[in-house]
């Protein structure tokens, strides 16, 4: 029995010994216990080496995953400083700077401000997501939390490298002149599209709005009350500019006391395809003037605010045949003399289709 033993302990011994030089490739020679050890030590070794390697791959694993996520430049308002006069509408974008690892198909933001002084009364569609789903907003006592989507299939996604507006915050400013908010934005998610939908982020872009006293504001309409929105209103005194801004979407303009000292002033509104109009108005230190303007479309002769319809081209015939009084808006190839027969040509082709009057 004793010798059989010790035959099964060489026989251990050797294949042990067989192991470990196939797994070191050199031969050695040790003792059983040796043996023993190194062999333990080889695959604590082994599993060490497994470890290290599925840490490292996990890290790089994470670190790439990491480095693929939805970012940008910045999120936010573009303007560190926004402001405007107390008892108006001002529409103020979000723009996001230089889009990466896109695209993006979905974007929820928070923008805290203080309801005191301003309020979030609607969210519409800006540049970049203009064929989006509508913008759908939750107003709560810190500020309003803003979620948008794109359409399905996904195939109006924001793409890399892209800078512009995504959303246009609307708010309505109560808040006394002099008062002022933060407009700070938070937990801005940007998710890429199918297959992953990972969920990135970008550094905010915040800013202050400043409620100020308003000199002179009204609103800029066409004949059926549109607020006609990018015309430009322009101020002279003694002949010299003034000052000079644009309305908002809603056809809203304003000044500030600091840019206009008293005098009278003249008025002009323009905007491509309105005649020009234009009025006094007689600015006043410490005290709020309102001046709106009804802008005429070009070729709109029956005022129904379309310009080169049918009856439009009945009514300049008619002027021509001197049947019915004519005035400027008459004169479509601005040469001065009003209803013309370069005048009835340029209104029958606009009502062709064939041009378009300004
Ligand atoms: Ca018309
Ligand atoms: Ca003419």
């Amino acid at each position: 029995m004793v010798g059989i033993g010790s035959e099964r302990e060489n026989n251990r011994n050797i294949y042990i010994e067989n192991e470990v030089t196939s797994f070191f490739g050199t031969s050695m020679s040790m003792s059983s216990e040796g043996v023993r050890k190194a062999n333990m030590r080889a695959i604590v070794l082994i599993i060490c080496v497994i470890f290290t390697i599925i840490a490292l791959h996990a890290a790089f694993t994470t670190t790439a995953a990491a480095l693929s996520l939805p970012t940008a430049t910045n999120f936010g308002i573009i303007n560190d400083t926004e402001s405007a006069c107390c008892d108006m509408s001002v529409a103020i974008p979000v723009t996001i700077t230089n889009l990466e690892n896109g695209p993006v198909a979905a974007i929820i933001f928070n923008i805290l401000y203080n309801n005191s002084v301003m309020r979030v009364v609607g969210v519409h569609n800006g540049a970049l997501t203009a064929n989006w789903e509508n913008p759908t907003y939750k107003n709560f006592n810190w500020g309003t939390r803003v979620a948008m989507v794109t359409k399905p299939p996904e195939n109006e996604m924001i793409p890399d490298g892209a800078n512009g507006s995504v959303a246009l915050l609307v708010f309505n400013v109560t808040g006394e002149p002099g008062s002022w908010s933060t407009l700070s934005f938070s937990d801005i998610q940007l998710a890429e599209g199918p297959p992953d939908y990972q969920i990135g982020s970008a550094p905010a872009k915040s800013g202050i709005f400043t409620v100020v006293p308003c000199s002179l504001k009204g609103r800029v309409t066409d004949v059926v009350g549109t607020g006609i929105e990018g015309a430009t209103v322009n101020l002279t005194l003694d002949g010299v500019s003034i000052a000079s801004t644009s309305t908002d979407i809603w056809g809203n303009y304003w000044f500030s006391f600091a840019e206009l000292p008293p005098g009278v002033y003249n008025l002009s509104v323009t905007k491509k395809r309105f005649w020009l109009n234009r009025t006094t108005v007689t600015i006043n230190p410490d005290e709020s003037t309102r001046a709106d303007i009804t802008l005429l479309l070009v070729g709109d002769l029956n005022n129904n605010g379309k310009s080169a319809d049918i009856l439009d081209v009945s009514l300049m015939w008619n002027a021509w045949a001197n049947l019915i009084p004519k005035d400027f808006r008459y004169d479509l190839n601005h040469d001065g003399v009003e209803a013309e027969i370069e005048d009835v040509a340029l209104m029958w082709n606009a009502w062709m289709g064939e041009i378009v009057l300004f």
